[in-house]
């Protein structure tokens, strides 16, 4: 029998590429260029599954070729947000993620943007860099505490529990969450999280808010100026989850007014751009949407799409299917 023919959209760590090669009939990306959209829809056109990233609108049109090969989307990433989900349905397509295996490395980073804009530890670093530390004494760049303060966390997810287990655990943290599907009692009282009825309470009582929800339509824009209001006005957001849950100009708003005291951005509403004014603001961290960036985490993610896959076209249910 001849091996599933397959296209990758994008580079993968190299012990995933070779997996790929060994199992596949495999189109590599090897410029690692992003495909635009005739690429997008000859790949479909010509390939038993796509595997693409966060970055590649699959919507209807990309899926549009008649005859469609393709059978299979193995999504590098566990949002999957960039599908139409609808439309792979109903073009006969299964639709696979990779959860759990970016779970902690996205935690450790929405920690390490919490603490970094709690601590001013960019402003820190660029005021080393830029030679302008004239040494040190009591009053400067003062931050704010972590330790002993309450994290107040949108969305209990496992994205969302290992960042409560790091806040309660590692920083004596009180921690609350909002959650319209929480977890099992038992999971909540090991972590020490308490739930609240919305998600107003949580930005009430929150010194840190971090956002731990899927980028569905109804968390579009979650985080809004009412929801800025809401929040103390020492607060810090953390936003590792998607861009599309934060309305960007009334986050720019709240921190320019001093609603809010700064912001840890992982993600974009329009990534690569990023709205000018936050790039301006010190109190701010911006990252290039690194949560899932560690080695050992993209090569589980490439190999975590392929295990799929390998269900996939052995018969079986993969085990991560979504649609
Ligand atoms: C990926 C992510 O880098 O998995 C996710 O949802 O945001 C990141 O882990 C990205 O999605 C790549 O597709």
């Amino acid at each position: 029998m001849s091996k599933p023919k397959v296209i990758v959209t994008r580079r993968w760590p190299q012990e995933a590429e070779a997996r790929l090669r060994a199992l596949f009939d495999v189109t590599l990306n090897v410029d690692d260029r992003p495909l635009d959209r005739a690429a997008l829809q000859r790949a479909f056109r010509d390939h038993d599954a796509v595997f693409p990233t966060v970055t590649d609108r699959i919507d209807a049109e990309a899926m549009s070729a008649e005859p469609l090969r393709a059978r299979l989307i193995g999504n590098f990433g566990v949002g999957f947000n960039n599908i139409d989900v609808a439309a792979a349905k109903a073009r006969g397509l299964v639709v696979t993620n990779t959860p759990e295996v970016l779970t902690d490395a996205t935690a450790d980073l929405a920690m390490t943007l919490l603490l970094m804009t709690a601590r001013r530890a960019g402003e820190g670093e660029r005021h080393v860099r830029n030679k302008e530390w004239s040494g040190w004494r009591p009053t400067h760049m003062m931050g704010t505490q972590v330790t002993g303060k309450t994290l107040g966390l949108i969305g209990l997810g496992r994205i969302g529990r290992a960042m409560a287990k790091r806040a309660s655990h590692g920083f004596d943290m009180r921690v609350i969450f909002f959650d319209p599907f929480p977890p099992p009692a038992e999971a909540l009282q090991d972590l020490g999280a308490e739930r609240r009825e919305s998600i107003e309470s949580v930005l009430a009582e929150a010194d840190f808010v971090s956002l731990h929800c899927p980028a569905t339509p109804e968390n579009f824009n979650l985080m809004n100026a009412a929801r800025f209001a809401a929040m103390k006005d020492d607060a810090i957001l953390v936003n590792t989850a998607r861009g599309d849950v934060v309305d960007e100009a009334a986050l720019v708003r709240a921190l320019a007014d001093g609603r809010i005291a700064g912001a840890g951005l992982d993600v974009f509403a329009r990534e690569p751009a990023v709205t000018p004014e936050l790039l301006a603001m010190e109190n701010v961290v911006l990252l290039p949407h690194l949560g899932s960036a560690t080695r050992e985490t993209r090569t589980a993610m490439g190999l975590r799409v392929i295990e799929n896959a390998e269900a996939f076209f052995a018969g079986k249910e993969p085990r991560d299917r979504v649609a």
